[in-house]
């Protein structure tokens, strides 16, 4: 390539500095909430995806420098919020940077994966905001040779930086080498007692009566309640991963019922939703039945009470958020799996 060319692609107008990060930032955004939902190792693109869109906005920033420095020249009153905007752009990234790494999982005593997302939160209303309003006019020029070229160009650039970057952690020997696919870092395996307990929201943990606790069970034979006991009587132990999205894995040896073995299966049924006594809910595809296990025990003792006693959900190849902890209902459903927001809202 001539050393002119080159030296042109190098030097792209500032409008398309700020669609490449708009663009950039978009896929950041949307693969960062879909690595949030992946459980199984097929969804291993999505994390690395997340983590190159993350290093095409590290290489803008040179390029976004330049052009934050012309805006700044303009005594606008809204540069603070702008630049508020900057800063919070930057506690994202090296949030992310710190916890993809290892070297900082911890930020003012707050998980860095917590920080990295709670601050790309906040971002979102304030680059909707900026977008707005320093807007411009899409030209045709947007699309030419050369804006596709520098596009190309930074996409393979950040995906070199990723790779190598990766590569790096791993020779160095630093902690983010270990991750699962998921990003998650391995706390606690076989030892219940270390492995963390979370909520997804702002669950408290309920006091159970175990005398009193019944399973109200709906499926294809109709509603029924089972005692914690009538469910002591099942004793299947499967090894799985705990994934939680705040950043941690944990493996156990959980034992309890089978769902394909508690529930008769109806025909009709599409779904099957699983309740807690907090109000929290989830709904499976009823192909997922035979997979489910509904844990009384952990480590061979009995769930502890912030671990879901006395009963919780175990859902191999999904995320924590799936798996229901105090749970007190279960129903076959002839609602699609579909029917429920995208995440838990309880
Ligand atoms: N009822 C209820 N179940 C729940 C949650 C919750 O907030 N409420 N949080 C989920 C999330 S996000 C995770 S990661 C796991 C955590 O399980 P643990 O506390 O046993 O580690 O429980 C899941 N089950
Ligand atoms: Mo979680």
């Amino acid at each position: 390539m001539g050393r002119r060319l080159l030296r042109g692609l190098l030097r792209p107008p500032g409008r398309q500095t700020n669609q490449a990060l708009f663009v950039a930032l978009l896929f950041a955004f949307g693969t960062g909430v879909a690595t949030i939902a992946i459980g199984s190792p097929d969804g291993a693109w999505v994390a690395a995806g997340h983590g190159i869109c993350g290093m095409a906005v590290v290489l803008l920033i040179p390029w976004k420098s330049r052009v934050v420095r012309a805006g700044l020249r303009r005594a606008r009153l809204s540069r603070w919020l702008s630049l508020l905007l900057a800063v919070l752009a930057l506690v994202t990234l090296l949030a992310g940077l710190g916890y993809a790494t290892g070297l900082v999982r911890s930020i003012a005593g707050l998980a860095g994966l917590w920080v990295h997302i709670a601050v790309a939160l906040m971002l979102v209303p304030l680059v909707a905001w900026h977008v707005w309003a320093r807007r411009v006019r899409p030209r045709r020029a947007d699309l030419s040779r050369r804006a596709l070229l520098r596009a190309g160009g930074l996409a393979a650039g950040a995906a070199g930086i990723y790779a190598a970057s990766q590569a790096a952690v791993s020779l160095l020997g630093w902690p983010g080498a270990t991750r699962r696919f998921t990003g998650s870092y391995e706390t606690g395996s076989f030892r219940p007692d270390a492995m963390p307990s979370t909520s997804w929201l702002l669950d408290a943990v309920p006091a159970v009566d175990p005398d009193r606790w019944r399973l109200a069970v709906t499926d294809g034979r109709g509603r029924r309640e089972l005692m914690l006991a009538q469910l002591a009587a099942y004793g299947t132990q499967v090894r799985v991963t705990l994934d939680c999205t705040s950043g941690w894995y944990s493996r156990q040896d959980w034992t309890g019922v089978p769902l394909g073995a508690l529930l008769h299966r109806d025909p009709g049924a599409q779904s099957v939703y699983v309740h807690s006594l907090t109000g929290y809910w989830v709904r499976f595809p009823i192909r997922d039945l035979d997979l489910l296990l509904l844990a009384t025990q952990v480590g061979g003792a009995p769930l502890s009470a912030d671990h879901g006693f006395p009963a919780r959900l175990v859902a191999p190849g999904r995320r924590g958020y799936w798996w229901v902890k105090w749970v007190d209902r279960i129903e076959l459903q002839a609602t699609p799996s579909w029917w429920q927001p995208p995440f838990p809202t309880g």
